[in-house]
């Protein structure tokens, strides 16, 4: 009988999960929430096999029809149409705004969000916005436009809820949004209307979008430009002097119809000022940050389940996988690196609940640090386990048909979309320059390591706090100097990333010690360190300029 070999399962998503169930005692200790995500670990198990049998179904766009009318009209997939009705029926939106666990609403939002992302094919990225969009509105004051899009933005009932875009990048950058060249217009009766293209809209299937577009006579550069909301369609369903010009042929997210559009004269309201407009769109940014982050970590746990399903069932050299020293081993690094990365993750998700219910300033400048860090690191990760889970598969890792191929491939937009690795350490540098970000960022590690009292965290620990010193003995030299500041940002970045893991990770590997959920965090700690939590160093700048 000739051999084939069986393919990796699931198990339940919420039970198997080595991080999830005890983050939730902790953290919300309602045992309904946990019957809640159990039911959901065995759905996306369900919506897994829907995902692969969906493989091959792609957005498409159709622009004219058969008589010649331009329609631009975008059909997406069987799974993403049957995803939009699962994320408004278990809130995975509308639960962070809802008031059953209080300040622990962004936790249990999030953790529906990690167990049921993996299966849904990146709609995420529509939901993201979504959320986004509903927080910038609450945020902006205008009571007209809360009442008409908030309720439909975080609505449980898939008939009513509307899905938000965000329309930063133009041709000119997708980092760099000051040079934004979309044109705003006031008509004689006040109406004001777009003009311009932009370059990267993700998700053009939603209803809304939040935009950047300079008003007419405004200055150059980011103060000129303004924050408008617009409704794609009109009542008839048409676009709304809206031409979508094509659909991107990207690596990855392949199911997102992300595309690339013309507006001419498209209606649209301002939001708040005619100015600031960048300043009056980083709430959107906070939140699909934080939605990255917990991607990224949701992403890993989904290669991590089948990597470590494959080993129990692949037999090499005599032996199964999972019997193998060095395939243990390899796994085990990774389990760590997700062990690290869901702490960061979940810790933004808690700030987030904590600036939508009055934050303290040390919370605020926290969150402010804590976000860029955690997208950056994180996505980092999220690319890097993926790459290994699927090696740890080997050839099947590499064939398309078994799915695995895109889990790498969706993994690698994490780094990229809503500010890459170097922008965010940019921008990490600018959070924290304003006054005692750095101290709470420090206080954040002292803090966790502090709680830390099993002689088997002592190590982990004492890693966190020697690697987050260490980074913030270099910045505070470094900064006399731009160009070392600069060329040395990522590596800081990274480091206090990596530190506020490791100490999140040792805190809750006690708080694991103590409460009956066993061991195995305090491993995952141990071992984190071997994978390097220190990245400080002054590469020479000379060497840099002669080599890139
Ligand atoms: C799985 C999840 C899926 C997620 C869905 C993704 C859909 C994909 C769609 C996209 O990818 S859209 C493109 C995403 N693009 C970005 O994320 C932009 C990346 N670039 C940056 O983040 C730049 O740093 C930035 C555009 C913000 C820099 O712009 P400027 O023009 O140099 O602005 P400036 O002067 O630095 O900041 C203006 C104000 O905003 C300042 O406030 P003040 O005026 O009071 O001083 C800043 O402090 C403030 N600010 C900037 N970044 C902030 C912020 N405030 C809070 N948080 C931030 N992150």
């Amino acid at each position: 009988m000739a051999f084939f070999q069986e393919p990796p399962r699931l198990g339940n998503q919420f039970d198997d999960d080595p991080m999830l169930p005890a983050w939730i005692a902790r953290h919300l200790g309602n045992p309904d929430v946990a019957d809640e995500l159990r039911v959901l670990g065995d759905l996306t198990v369900e919506y897994y096999g829907k995902q692969l049998a969906d493989r091959e179904n792609e957005p498409v766009l159709t622009q004219w029809d058969p008589w010649g009318n331009r329609i631009d009209r975008i059909d997406v997939s069987p799974l993403w149409r049957e995803a939009q009705i699962l994320a408004a029926k278990y809130g995975m939106v509308a639960a962070g705004y809802e008031r059953t666990h209080g300040a622990a609403a962004r936790t249990h939002q999030f953790a529906i969000v990690h167990v049921l992302n993996p299966s849904l094919d990146v709609y995420s990225c529509p939901l993201a916005m979504t959320d986004g969009a509903a927080r910038t509105l609450l945020g902006s004051g205008n009571q007209e436009l809360i009442d008409r899009y908030v309720p439909r933005l975080t609505s449980r009932d898939a008939g009513f809820m509307w899905t938000s875009g965000q329309w930063m990048t133009e041709r000119t950058g997708g980092s760099d949004v000051s040079q934004s060249e979309t044109v705003a217009r006031q008509d004689a009766d006040g109406q004001w209307r777009l003009y311009g293209t932009k370059w990267f809209t993700s998700a053009t299937t939603s209803e809304m979008a939040l935009t950047l577009a300079r008003p007419e006579g405004n200055p150059d550069g980011s103060r000129g430009l303004a924050l408008f909301l617009v409704e794609l369609r009109d009542a008839s369903g048409r676009l709304r002097n809206i031409a979508v010009n094509r659909l991107k042929d990207k690596l990855g997210t392949r199911k997102v119809p992300t595309a690339e559009l013309t507006l001419d004269g498209t209606p649209a309201t301002l939001v708040g000022a005619p100015s600031e407009g960048v300043r009056a769109i980083t709430p959107m940014l906070s939140v699909t940050r934080t939605w990255n982050s917990i991607c990224a970590v949701s992403g890993m746990r989904r290669a991590l389940a089948l990597a470590g399903d494959f080993a129990h069932r692949r037999k090499a050299f005599g032996a199964l996988l999972s019997e193998k020293p060095l395939h243990v081993d390899t796994l085990a690094s990774l389990e760590a690196e997700y062990a690290g990365a869901f702490c960061l993750a979940f810790k933004a998700v808690q700030l987030l609940g904590a600036l939508d219910h009055g934050a303290s300033d040390a919370d605020e400048r926290l969150a402010r640090a804590l976000v860029p860090i955690a997208k950056l690191t994180t996505g980092k990760q999220a690319v890097a386990v993926a790459s290994e889970a699927i090696e740890s598969c080997g050839g099947a890792g590499y064939v398309e048909d078994t799915g695995l191929p895109r889990i790498l491939a969706d993994a690698q937009v994490l780094p990229i979309w809503e500010g890459t690795t170097n922008v965010l350490s940019l921008d990490t540098l600018r959070a924290l320059g304003k006054g005692g970000a750095l101290e709470v960022v420090l206080a954040e590690v002292e803090g966790n390591c502090a709680a830390a009292r099993d002689p088997g965290l002592a190590k982990p620990a004492e890693a966190a706090r020697s690697a987050v010193k260490h980074a913030v003995a270099w910045v505070t030299e470094a900064m006399a100097s731009s160009e070392r500041l600069e060329a040395g940002a990522r590596r800081f970045a990274m480091t206090l990333g990596r530190s506020l893991e490791l100490a999140l990770l040792t805190n809750h590997a006690q708080w694991c010690l103590d409460n009956g959920f066993g061991g195995r965090a305090a491993a995952a700690a141990r071992r984190f360190v071997h994978n390097g939590v220190d990245q400080i160093s002054d590469a020479a700048y000379d060497d840099a300029k002669q080599l890139a």
